[in-house]
């Protein structure tokens, strides 16, 4: 991505500034925390299509976020073919399989009884695309050599903020999916050993008869996460 002989330091002014009233700030944010405390992690997909150019601007999106050194240490794979997302689906389930029959702690498996998971994915397969997040250990400049990334698994983590935010703006619903191992997805997708997946996102409209666990929309209280030093 980058060129090793252009690497020096040299400024823009502030391509876009937006200056808001105190009013304006407030409406602003109360809208958008409206507006994101209607997203929910949903495990329940219909077989809906979903143009790829949706898909696509949420990756820009996703794309755009703030990153160590500006290297944009990830890699997204976008995947609508059935036959692809069958094989996901049962290699996962495969891995799921050994975590829910004695893979996982009982700590662990008690912890996931209210949300109500187990080792069946079928939204693996029904949902119309399948966004798999590789995180880049190292680049590769123009010229072949290698760098190093930083902060690589805090910026895929933003990264991937951004993304569920976005299709979640577009109407979409998202489940991540975090089958371990996954390297077998490296194969599949393509990517070089320097990919590590992080995850798998389901993406796409809710069913009918979509329901939640009640208890993930219980959330902390802003007392419980939130000290103020003034
Ligand atoms: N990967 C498993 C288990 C799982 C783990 C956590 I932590 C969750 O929040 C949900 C599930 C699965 O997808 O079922």
């Amino acid at each position: 991505m980058f060129i090793k002989k252009n690497l020096e330091y040299q400024k823009l002014p502030l391509p876009h500034k937006v200056s808001m009233s105190d009013f304006e700030m407030m409406s602003s944010i109360e809208s958008f925390r409206e507006y994101m405390l209607k997203r929910h992690t949903v495990r329940d997909f219909s077989k809906r299509s979903v143009d790829f150019a949706i898909i696509k601007k949420a990756i820009q999106i996703a794309g755009s976020a703030p990153s160590g050194a500006n290297h944009q240490p990830w890699h997204f794979v976008v995947i609508s073919n059935k036959d692809i997302k069958k094989t996901i689906r049962e290699a996962a389930e495969i891995e799921e399989n050994k975590f829910y029959s004695g893979g996982a702690s009982d700590e662990w498996i008690k912890a996931l009884e209210p949300i109500g998971t187990n080792a069946n994915k079928p939204h693996l397969e029904i949902a119309p695309w399948l966004i798999i997040i590789f995180a880049e250990r190292f680049g590769t400049f123009d010229d072949g050599s290698k760098y190093k990334n930083y902060y690589v698994p805090e910026s895929v983590g933003i990264a991937t903020g951004f993304l569920i935010a976005a299709l979640h703006k577009a109407g979409l619903s998202v489940l991540t999916h975090t089958p371990n191992p996954m390297s077998f997805l490296n194969g599949l997708c393509k990517r070089p050993k320097s990919n590590k997946p992080v995850m798998i996102l389901t993406v796409g409209h809710a069913s009918e008869d979509a329901t939640v666990p009640k208890v993930a929309k219980i959330k902390k209280d802003i007392k419980e996460i939130l000290t103020v030093l003034d």
